[in-house]
């Protein structure tokens, strides 16, 4: 998978049996980057909304390993939605796509990994920033 495939979602194995079902993920087998880190986001309060940034280099999957959300993603000139709501489902975001995550159900996690350690110096937080660093302003 090249790293400039726009946002899609994967779908990973899901091993079933008697006891239960199992989803591996191996990197740059299932996914399309070395993971360098992973993180997840829980206990989120009703009606909160997290993200709300664009990575300059940083790749992830993100995927809702528990319960609902809904990714937003913004290439600065179209918007697209992904209810998340599977285990064995991430979705690929680019570099360079303004996220912002909201409409989580009681007891979500999102899982996230990511294709570099954390560094704030990597985010726009400020949208006209986001859109002046893609040409758009
Ligand atoms: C993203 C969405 C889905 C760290 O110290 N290490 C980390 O790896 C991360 C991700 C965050 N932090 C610190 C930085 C802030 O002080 O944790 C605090 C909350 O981070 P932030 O406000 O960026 O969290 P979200 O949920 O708004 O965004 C995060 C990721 O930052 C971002 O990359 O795509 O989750």
């Amino acid at each position: 998978m090249e790293e400039t495939a726009g946002p899609h979602l994967i779908e990973f194995r899901h091993i079933i049996d008697p006891r239960g079902a199992l989803t591996p993920i191996e990197a740059e087998r299932d996914v399309p980057f070395p993971i360098r880190r992973v993180y997840f986001i829980y206990d989120v309060c009703h009606g909160a909304v997290r993200a709300g940034h664009s990575h300059k280099a940083l790749q992830q999957i993100l995927i809702a390993v528990s319960g609902s959300f809904t990714v937003h993603l913004d290439d600065g000139r179209t918007r697209q939605s992904f209810l998340l709501s599977r285990p064995n489902i991430g979705l690929y975001v680019p570099r360079m796509f303004w996220r912002d995550i909201d409409n989580f159900s009681g007891g979500a996690v999102c899982l996230a990994l990511a294709s570099d350690h954390y560094e704030e110096s990597d985010y726009y937080r400020d949208y006209e920033a986001f859109l002046r660093a893609k040409g758009l302003r």
